[in-house]
């Protein structure tokens, strides 16, 4: 399971992102524009929803629930400031994705019951692709939070991220996390679509050693 978390660049669109992503095989998209209005994140949309389509590949938006109905996308992913998971489902009914941001095991299990379908679990390691990172959590940290939950029987699955690589891969999923999320290798890879493909192979790898 590879999330491709869009990021403003200098070499690409954000349209160019995805396409490159989703012709490297990735199927589950992110549209994270922080700085952007919503008019502006509305426009970049319409470009991105039927290149999504075209591959057959999830959109979720970072927050922006409203838009989300609006443009009829999968789903959301909400930051621990954004609206609550409940409140979104309400809104946003069944089958609608909805992931949510932790940072901790603690964090996950507030989570517990809330109607979840994913956390993003990090930072992995620094990162300048989010403003405000909390504490790194490294591969001990991810070991032991996962350990922990899944005494606790909590099954929501889990998604890695924070400034992870290619290499990190077999690592980062043999602690147990159900896969990753990913922007800036991807996008400042010499050829990002041969990256995509090989962070996808090397998932496929990790998950037939489970
Ligand atoms: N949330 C925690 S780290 C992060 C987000 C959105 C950024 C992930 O991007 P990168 O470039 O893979 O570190
Ligand atoms: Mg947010």
């Amino acid at each position: 399971m590879l999330q491709f978390i869009t990021h403003p660049s200098e070499r690409y669109t954000i349209a160019e992102e995805v396409q490159m992503v989703l012709e490297g095989g990735c199927k589950w998209i992110q549209l994270r524009l922080k700085d952007a209005t919503d008019e502006e994140f509305r426009q970049t949309a319409l470009e991105i929803i039927p290149l999504c389509k075209e591959n057959e590949a999830f959109l979720v938006f970072d927050d922006r629930v409203e838009l989300a109905i609006e443009m009829s996308v999968h789903g959301v992913h909400l930051g621990k400031d954004d609206m609550n998971p409940l409140v979104a489902r309400e809104n946003m009914g069944a089958e609608a994705i909805i992931g949510c941001t932790a940072n901790t095991a603690a964090d996950i299990t507030r989570l517990r019951g809330w109607d979840v379908d994913y956390v993003g679990l990090g930072p992995f390691r620094y990162t300048t692709t989010k403003a405000r990172l909390s504490p790194v959590i490294g591969l001990d940290g991810y070991t032991d939070i996962v350990r922990e939950v899944r005494a606790a029987d909590i099954l929501l699955p889990i998604v890695a991220i924070g400034g992870i690589t290619l290499e990190d891969i077999p690592a980062v999923m043999a602690t147990g996390v159900n896969g990753v999320a990913m922007s800036g290798s991807i996008i400042n890879a010499d050829d990002p679509v041969d990256y995509t493909r090989k962070v996808l192979g090397a998932l496929q790898e990790a998950f037939e050693k489970r």
